[in-house]
């Protein structure tokens, strides 16, 4: 078990109480309907949850990556498809924390701080995986850009009023022509294309943005032409252990379901043997080891030290078990658990494919174990 310090006890404590109040007792009804509830951000708005991810002189509470973990894996255990709506709003604002000007940040965090939501645009048919092969363009007219392009697949596209959005500034130099830039909702021929229909995190929003002669100020480039694959990538970096941390609070939720369901059911019964013992305790191994992995991601994050490896490891580990114990939950509840918990099953696959697939992930990973380790007078310059 993980030590936290008691303000993170007491944030904990206060996140579950939001999740106890707001999001359980919507979130079976929200998946059967694919809609995200309007109620569950105007109770985020008077918790102030998203200020927990913007500076204090924005108006925030500025907490550490590592509570801001404890606070995600909550909201993992409450629901992974509100879970993701929220955490894909503070996903965005990571592209503005990394890159925005001090005017581009005020202007990004106001609506968020006002529980409007906020949406990241990446991903596009033909380059998902390959984040540098986008087509969408900008192109500088005056004193504005304007951009062409579909993006899809689009967490909260279709609700969001902020949103950042990647595209060529130099169609030619490729992913090195890349730039990210804020795009507000309601821009002419700034449209939502399909909305997706989903396996899992159903009450989440998906959809495509399409994006024909869309005008936007020149202010509101973030950092310079040609850095968007850089602020791309930082915002992964930080993005990823958010998906960790939904992921430790699902498996955590399944296993919780799981033994409830056993105590009311096998309790002195000569069946709950110590094959349902050993399976219980090999999911809270993992469940343990899940959280233990993601805390020393943050800690590094925290520190200041370089951790994209370790994001990496914890959004596939995490991921990983997630999609592990909620499928042998359902396995060892049998029909109960096929017809009362199956949506942490589903809500669990995308875990593995979001944000960089797993499979990415072991890309970045494998990258990192064959680069030669910096000499020990360099790595202790670095921090490292
Ligand atoms: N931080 C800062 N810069 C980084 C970085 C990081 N973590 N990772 C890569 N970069 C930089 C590189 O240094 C390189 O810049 P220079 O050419 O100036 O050195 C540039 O970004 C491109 O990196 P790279 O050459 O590694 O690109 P590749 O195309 O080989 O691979 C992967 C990049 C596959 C790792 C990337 O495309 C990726 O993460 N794909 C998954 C995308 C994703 O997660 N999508 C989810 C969308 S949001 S739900």
């Amino acid at each position: 078990m993980s030590i936290l310090t008691a303000e993170q006890i007491a944030i904990k404590q206060a996140a579950k109480e939001f999740v106890a109040k707001n999001i359980i007792p919507v979130a079976d009804a929200l998946d059967k309907t694919c809609e995200f509830h309007p109620k569950v951000l105007a109770a985020a708005k008077e918790s102030k949850i998203f200020a927990m991810a913007v500076p204090k002189e924005y108006g925030g509470l500025d907490y550490d990556a590592l509570t801001q973990a404890i606070v995600l894996e909550e909201w993992g255990y409450g629901c992974a498809g509100i879970g993701t709506t929220l955490a894909a709003s503070i996903l965005s604002m990571d592209s503005v924390l990394i890159a925005g000007t001090h005017e581009q940040k005020l202007r990004y965090f106001k609506p968020i701080l006002n529980s409007e939501i906020g949406s990241f645009g990446l991903t596009e048919p033909g380059a998902g995986s390959d984040a540098g092969a986008g087509k969408t363009t900008a192109i500088k007219q005056g004193d504005e850009y304007v951009l062409n392009g579909t993006k899809c697949w689009i967490t909260n596209g279709g609700y969001a009023s902020v949103y950042v959005i990647f595209a060529l500034t130099d169609p030619a130099a490729g992913m090195k022509g890349l730039s990210a830039f804020i795009v507000e909702r309601g821009r002419p021929g700034f449209t939502i294309g399909t909305v997706d229909h989903k396996l899992g995190i159903r009450s989440s929003n998906t959809v495509e943005l399409l994006l024909k002669d869309v005008h936007i100020p020149a202010n509101n480039l973030l950092g310079k032409e040609g850095e968007g694959m850089k602020v791309a990538m930082k915002t992964l970096d930080m993005a990823r252990p958010a998906i960790a941390a939904l992921s430790v609070g699902l498996a955590q939720r399944a296993l919780d379901e799981c033994a409830k369901h056993v105590l009311a059911t096998f309790t002195g019964k000569n069946y709950a043997g110590q094959t349902l013992q050993f399976k219980l305790a090999d999911m809270q191994i993992l469940v343990e080891a899940a959280r233990e992995t993601l805390h020393n991601t943050m800690r590094l994050r925290d520190a200041g030290k370089p951790f994209s490896k370790e994001s990496a490891i914890a959004k596939t580990f995490c991921a990983d078990v997630a999609m592990q114990v909620t499928t042998t939950a359902v396995s060892l509840m049998g029909s109960y658990g096929y017809t009362h918990l199956g949506k942490y099953m589903r809500d669990s696959k995308i875990m593995q494919i979001y944000e960089g697939t797993n499979q990415i992930q072991r890309l970045v990973i494998s990258r990192a174990v064959l680069t030669p380790a910096p000499a020990p007078a360099a790595a202790q310059k670095a921090g490292i």
